[in-house]
């Protein structure tokens, strides 16, 4: 008896766009595991002796993107330390090194179910990440400048990642300017029609 591949749903959008809001509602809807890569780089840089540490505070200061090797291995490990099946890959693959990183690394281990795209306007992903800052959200990027960079990085390096799979007919598209509960209404409907 050969096991079925372990499912994985990417989930991208800008900085702020709610992706770790959406994704915790899936959680508890629909039983997925949530691996969220920005939290995995956070607490790898939060280990005491990683030698990646200050590497990955660097990129994360300045809304760059961590090379792949780092940041797949940690997906990889947290997906074979979990009992689960079915996973949300969060703010994964940003830009062209790490799609290419994890289709040598992953390919014919998972499979891609479809790319979760939480679409909302510049201002609004920033209003809210800066409003989490002022909240003392304790992310040494949720600062305008910070934040300005993060940006940048997303329309230039992570959004013709979505328009690859946009081309593979992969992605599903979310009004992410809604209100949680609202964007959840429409994130439901991609996930109860899963087997
Ligand atoms: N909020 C959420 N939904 C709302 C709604 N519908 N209406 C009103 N408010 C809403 O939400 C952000 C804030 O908005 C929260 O206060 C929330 O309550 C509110 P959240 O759900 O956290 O949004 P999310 O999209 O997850 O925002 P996040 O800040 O996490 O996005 P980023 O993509 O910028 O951050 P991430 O942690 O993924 O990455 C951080 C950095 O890590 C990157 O910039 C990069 O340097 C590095 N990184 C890599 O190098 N490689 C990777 O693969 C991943 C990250
Ligand atoms: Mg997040």
């Amino acid at each position: 008896y050969i096991m079925p591949l372990p499912k994985v749903v990417f989930v991208l959008g800008g900085p702020g766009a709610g992706k770790g809001t959406q994704c915790s509602k899936i959680v508890e809807t629909f039983g997925f595991v949530h691996l969220s890569a920005g939290d995995l780089l956070r607490e790898e840089r939060n280990k005491p002796g990683s030698e990646f540490g200050e590497m990955i505070e660097q990129h994360i200061r300045d809304g760059t993107i961590v090379p792949v090797e780092v940041t797949c291995s940690l997906i990889d490990r947290a997906m074979q330390k979990s009992e689960s099946n079915n996973f949300l890959v969060d703010g994964f693959p940003r830009n062209q090194n790490n799609l290419d990183g994890w289709d040598k690394e992953m390919t014919g281990k998972v499979e891609v179910l479809f790319v979760l795209f939480f679409d909302a306007p510049e201002d609004v992903c920033v209003e809210r990440c800066l409003q989490r800052g002022e909240a003392g959200s304790g992310r040494s990027d949720d600062n305008p400048e910070s934040l300005k960079k993060r940006v940048a990085t997303y329309v230039n390096a992570t959004m013709p990642i979505i328009e690859h799979f946009k081309g593979l007919s992969l992605v599903r598209k979310i009004n992410a300017a809604q209100d949680p509960e609202a964007v959840f209404q429409d994130v439901r409907k991609c996930f109860e029609t899963l087997a």
